[in-house]
């Protein structure tokens, strides 16, 4: 047996070979919404699942399908499918696994927008979210039951930067018979594999660093076979139709293909970055799991290759401190999203995370006083002197 090529060769090779397609070296972009049969009877069991084949562009499409096997290799799984956006797979996977009167227990810190899936949407149709504190796996314990089929979180998590220990709350998950989605977008395939961990499960904004420049909206899940094709049939097809369109999946292919050497890059600027910021005398706080003085920087260690590109922090003067400092930098843009090549910056309480009331922010573990970076591919010396430029009033006012 071959031994199993790097990273960053099946990123770019897997699943394709240009003399299957008279030469081509980028793979086809199959825009079709629809597949022509061979006969009758072959579409009949195509149908019946008696025959392998695409049908229409809602349930596979060629493109989608390399994506799809890219993802899934990349994350050590058997399985990929390609959505629509990051919703559009939590989504779908929510919609496949659970039935009124289940149990899922979710980390205290989601994304603002899964957060408000689960509080506004999934509870409203008779499922129990529970949410529990996973930096410490035994709440866990204590709060899993005989109803509890899904057991899901971030790590890092959206937007404080906790971790959850894959491997501790997928043993105590599947002792109790419950399904782990993990979702994984803030470390990508290339840092963290959840599966080979323990999870079963894992989602994507494929929107962030896989797609990696800005210019599409997409999501992925990988898992088992037979887990993934439900999720294909029931979740994607039937319940939310949130299909990627071929054209999307070629820009993931293409993000896929540098994802490794754009993602050295951007931890190694970040680790620079977070320990310029914690040097800083205005700055209060910085959440970054490669510093030393970050609470889980073992779990980090585990299970992490690089501490990621994301980082937060808190200054001395809160959140008006915070916005005027948002105000004055040049370079760094001020939006939402992540993982892109430029530097974003947001403020999760009034942005990605004012899905949360204040009292949820405060119950969740997200300060009004926070700051989040994502930092991208410039030259680090520019991202620092642009935060420097605009933290200048702030550690002038810090030193007197
Ligand atoms: C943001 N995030 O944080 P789509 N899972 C995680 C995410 O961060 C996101 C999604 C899922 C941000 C968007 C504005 C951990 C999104 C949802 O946006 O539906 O691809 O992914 O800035």
């Amino acid at each position: 047996m071959s031994t199993p090529k790097g990273f960053a060769t099946r990123a770019i090779h897997h699943a394709y070979n240009p003399l299957d397609n008279g030469g081509a070296l980028t793979p086809p972009l199959h825009l079709t919404s629809t597949f022509s049969f061979e006969s009758a009877e072959a579409g009949g069991e195509m149908f019946a699942g008696e025959r392998e084949g695409h049908i229409y562009s809602r349930i596979s499409n060629p493109t989608c399908d390399l994506l799809e096997q890219r993802i899934a290799t990349l994350e050590g799984a058997e399985a990929g499918l390609a959505l629509s956006s990051g919703m559009g797979a939590i989504t779908a996977v929510f919609w496949t696994l659970l039935s009124p009167g289940d149990e899922v227990i979710v980390d205290k810190t989601l994304y603002g927008c899964t957060f408000a899936f689960m509080q506004h949407g999934l509870a409203k149709w008779g499922v129990k979210i529970t949410h529990v504190d996973m930096t410490e796996p035994e709440n866990l314990r204590t709060a899993i039951s005989d109803n509890t089929r899904v057991v899901y979180f971030e790590t890092p998590a959206n937007p404080n930067m906790r971790l959850v220990d894959i491997s501790k709350v997928s043993k105590i998950a599947h002792d109790a018979g419950a399904t782990v989605v993990v979702d994984n977008t803030y470390a990508t395939p290339y840092l963290t594999r959840p599966i080979a961990h323990g999870a079963d499960i894992v989602v994507h904004s494929a929107t962030k660093y896989l797609g990696g420049h800005g210019d599409v909206v997409a999501g992925l899940v990988v898992g088992k076979l037979e887990q993934v094709t439900e999720i294909r049939l029931v979740g994607m097809k039937d319940m939310t139709g949130a299909v990627m369109a071929p054209f999307n999946a070629m820009l993931i292919l293409r993000g896929l293909k540098t994802l490794a050497l754009r993602m050295d890059r951007h931890c190694a600027s970040a680790m620079k970055v977070a320990d310029w910021l914690e040097a800083q005398p205005g700055v209060q706080a910085v959440h970054f799991p490669g510093l030393t003085s970050f609470p889980q920087h073992d779990v980090a260690r585990a299970q992490m290759d690089q501490p990621g590109a994301m980082i937060a922090f808190e200054l001395d003067g809160g959140i008006d401190a915070g916005r005027q400092m948002m105000n004055r930098l040049n370079m760094i843009q001020r939006a939402v999203s992540l993982g892109d090549a430029e530097t974003l910056i947001q403020h999760p309480a009034s942005m990605t995370h004012s899905t949360y009331s204040p009292e949820e922010r405060e119950a969740h573990g997200i300060s009004d006083g926070l700051i989040r970076l994502s930092v991208g591919l410039e030259e680090v010396a520019d991202i620092i002197a642009d935060l420097d430029a605009a933290l200048a009033p702030f550690l002038v006012q810090a030193a007197e």
